[in-house]
């Protein structure tokens, strides 16, 4: 079903439309002129970008806020272009005038769209670029996921628009999202470029649009190109317009910027200059004073309403639509077309000509209908019809979805958490609840090496289109069906962990954009995280609900080399915010974190910290598991509600020290051997070593660091798991810790209670060779840790070190 066209825009509307795009101008150039010079600007960092950037969308972005968008269409608005977008939410009543006059200041309305920290209805956050245009594409085929599910029929099919500046499309995240969108025959998509040919540092290359169109064209992208407005349409109807047109056409974009700054003296000599003396031209430009020459030179295709309107209007929504829209940067403002506009900022006396021009009396500033030619209440009677305005409810919700109380594993007796993942969700898989139907899988054509394989035979691969599996239907043997339907539950991918992480953005908010909630997990190589790590940080940004499995990791996968082995993915997921991260050892640690988590991922309450781990768990997160393919022994215990507690708070002591303890060695994920060897060796000659195991060094340090905040706050008795965990230990004790990656991750441990601490890990590239001779060669094995421990922990000699390499 496509959203209703509306029928084309009449006159009347066009008068009101052309007073908003001229009120919206003025207020968000007001608004950026008070945070730099009204407001005092303590940090001495003037806006960038906002003012001149935000100039070349005010036309669009009127004709599709005040006319064409529908509630159920969602917009990632281009970065810069902030100050319109809350001035068009001010004019719609979303957003307050405190906010705007704190615009870039604290609490005040945000200098790039926020859907976290705004108030007034952000769809999709922005600011680093080239994200947010991608975000719309996956939003769109999260969209057909959920309805080809049979979820949301009742509402209506909503369009997914990036306001997209032209500097934006050099971002390569966008190309690998155009390839996927092919490949998922993507629709209810529109990318609206902002031509203005000029980027941050400088004018863009020649012929741009050119490149833009075969490109979009290839990827089989509708492109409608506004170049021309009605004013130079007209004109070009004249005699000697033809010629013009040609003038246009062939001229340089710097030249083109040039004289749109110098305005209409200069485009008269150059025109004069250069094509003057070509009969009929001649008189179409003598006829026009040099204001009328410099509105004409200027009316690009992007700048006039009607073009604008008509564009929108008539775009076919099953195809994807590429809007290319010449602009000018800075439209309507002093420095209009300037190569050094981008962080341009009129100047308190030309803010003062542009107030006189605008009508806009002193003390008037922010009024609503102040300087317009149709009265408040046309306007305000206008405004309260916008459609897109009329819902009160734009951001949805939906119920939580029952997790069951654990998952099931069989648990072999040696065993990898990769191994345990696969299993885990296989045994989700059997089932037909509703958790289970809710969940869906994708991953960048790493689905069989991550032991997704068995979860995907069981719930099919999502397509709008079913495609059947030939090696199935030709009965050649296969592990894997590769079968494609609407009702499958994992979206394949290409090798692009950007489109991963986008995607699971755009899944991870399907309750609030679909009122549909999905349980999205994405798995992908541990030390790929990094190749979409922008993307990740992003989607977290936006408060996205996703869980990203990452495996294998570490040098633990030794044979594969230094290329796929990760080193500094720990800390990323210590620093991530809105990421709870873990790396647990053993499958039943695996098996408890996945069942809270899926939990977790759907929780949206109180921000207040629970007084027991000082975490914010009420407000939920997203959630990042590095596992391992290295099979491991597993220990045959039971499950109890406390050590599950544990597991998820962070750590528990796997062997608790005694009260004479000298060390303690506390480990993280698929070490647990080399750390039970250790302490098994250093057993004769230290006392009561103590052995801690670390599932999440992240919720750890959390704790730690919040409870910290709320003792100094006067909250004397904060306490966090791991304060309480170490709170017996002696302290002459020494810690060592260890893991498969950046040894930092574990080395604050030793601030906690003041305990003198080693952390081992790895620093350097890993490289090829047997698990035994990289951990030996890094310093992770159990001879290293006893060395360590000898170190740190005074006493007789320690019979079984060996010598280190
Ligand atoms: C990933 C990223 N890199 C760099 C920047 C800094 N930056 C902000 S806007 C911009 C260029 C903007 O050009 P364009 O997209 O054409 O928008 P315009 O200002 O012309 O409207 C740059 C480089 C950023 N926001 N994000
Ligand atoms: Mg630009």
């Amino acid at each position: 079903m496509s959203p209703e066209k509306s029928s084309s825009t009449g006159p009347d509307a066009l008068k009101m439309l052309a007073a908003l795009e001229r009120k919206v101008l003025w207020l968000a150039s007001w608004m950026i002129h008070n945070a730099n010079h009204l407001r005092e600007n303590t940090d001495g960092l003037k806006v960038g970008g906002h003012q001149a950037s935000s100039a070349s969308l005010a036309t669009i972005m009127t004709a599709l806020y005040f006319d064409v968008l529908r509630p159920q269409d969602r917009v990632a608005v281009k970065p810069h272009a902030s100050p319109i977008f809350h001035a068009i939410q001010y004019l719609l009543g979303k957003q307050t005038r405190e906010r705007l006059e704190a615009f870039r200041g604290y609490k005040g309305a945000q200098s790039y769209p926020s859907r976290t920290k705004d108030s007034d209805d952000v769809d999709f956050s922005t600011g680093s670029v080239g994200l947010g245009v991608a975000q719309t594409l996956f939003a769109s085929l999260t969209q057909d996921y959920v309805r080809a599910h049979g979820w949301g029929l009742d509402r209506p099919e909503g369009r997914m628009v990036a306001l997209v500046g032209d500097a934006e499309l050099d971002e390569g995240n966008i190309f690998e999202a155009l390839l996927e969108g092919w490949k998922q025959g993507l629709r209810n998509c529109w990318w609206i470029i902002d031509y203005n040919r000029q980027s941050l540092d400088a004018v863009v290359r020649e012929g741009l649009w050119a490149r833009y169109e075969q490109l979009f064209t290839n990827f089989g992208w509708n492109v409608v190109i506004l170049k021309y407005g009605s004013l130079q349409e007209a004109a070009f109807k004249e005699p000697g317009g033809e010629t013009l047109r040609k003038w246009i056409d062939n001229c340089p974009n710097q030249l083109y910027s040039a004289l749109v700054f110098a305005g209409g003296a200069a485009w008269r000599k150059r025109l004069n200059d250069e094509i003057g003396d070509q009969g009929s031209v001649s008189k179409l430009i003598e006829k026009r004073s040099d204001d009328e020459l410099a509105a004409l030179m200027n009316n690009l295709g992007g700048h006039d309403l009607p073009s604008v309107l008509n564009a929108f209007h008539n775009a076919d929504p099953e195809r994807p639509t590429c809007f290319i829209c010449y602009t000018v940067k800075g439209f309507g403002l002093p420095f209009a077309g300037h190569k050094d506009n981008h962080a341009g900022l009129m100047t308190p006396q030309q803010m003062e000509t542009f107030r006189q021009a605008m009508d806009v009396r002193p003390g008037h500033e922010w009024d609503k209908y102040e300087g317009l030619a149709p009265t408040a209440q046309q306007l305000q009677s206008f405004l309260d019809h916008v459609p897109f305005a009329t819902s009160e409810l734009r951001r949805l919700n939906a119920p939580t979805l029952a997790v069951p109380e654990s998952l099931s594993v069989t648990i072999q007796p040696v065993m990898s958490t990769q191994t345990g993942f696969g299993s885990i969700l296989n045994e989700i898989g059997r089932g037909e609840s509703d958790f289970a139907r809710h969940i869906v899988t994708t991953s960048p054509d790493v689905t069989v090496s991550t032991n997704l394989g068995p979860w995907v035979n069981r719930r099919g691969l999502f397509a709008r289109q079913a495609m059947a599996d030939t090696f199935k239907s030709e009965r050649i043997p296969s592990t894997f069906n590769w079968e494609f339907s609407p009702k499958g539950q994992h979206i394949e991918l290409g090798i692009a962990e950007m489109n991963l992480f986008i995607l699971l953005s755009a899944l991870g908010l399907s309750h609030t954009i679909n009122g549909e909630r999905l349980l999205p997990i994405g798995t992908l190589y541990d030390p790929f995280i990094a190749r979409g790590l922008d993307a990740l940080n992003y989607a977290c940004y936006q408060d996205a609900r996703f869980m990203i499995v990452a495996t294998p990791s570490g040098i633990t996968l030794a044979g594969e080399g230094g290329a796929h082995q990760s080193i500094a993915e720990p800390l990323i997921g210590l620093a991530q915010d809105g990421l709870a991260s873990f790396e647990p050892a053993y499958v039943d640690e695996l098996a408890a974190i996945m069942d809270w988590a899926f939990s977790y991922m759907q929780k949206d309450g109180d921000t207040a910290p629970s007084d027991r781990t000082w975490l914010r768990d009420e407000t939920g997160g997203s959630i990042y598991l590095r596992l391992s393919t290295r099979p491991i022994d597993q220990i045959k215990r039971e499950m109890t509600p406390e050590l599950r507690q544990q597991i998820v708070d962070g750590a528990y002591w796997q062997r608790k020290p005694g009260p004479n303890c000298q060390v303690v060695v506390a480990y993280t994920g698929a070490v647990a051997p080399e750390a039970i060897e250790a302490v098994g060796l250093m057993a004769e000659d230290r006392r009561d070593v103590g052995l801690l195991a670390i599932t999440s060094a992240d919720r750890l340090n959390a704790g730690w660091t919040a409870a910290q905040r709320a003792r100094e706050r006067g909250l004397v008795h904060a306490r966090s798991h791991i304060e309480r965990l170490l709170a017996d230990v002696p302290p002459h004790c020494g810690i060592v810790t260890v893991l498969d990656g950046h040894p930092a991750t574990l080395a604050w441990l030793g601030a906690v209670a003041g305990h003198r601490t080693r952390p081992l890990g790895v620093e350097h590239f890993g490289q090829t060779g047997s698990l035994a001779e990289l951990y030996r060669h890094y310093g992770i094995d159990a001879n290293a840790i006893v060395a360590a421990a000898q170190a740190i922990a005074p006493g007789r000699p320690i019979r079984h070190l060996k010598a280190l390499p």
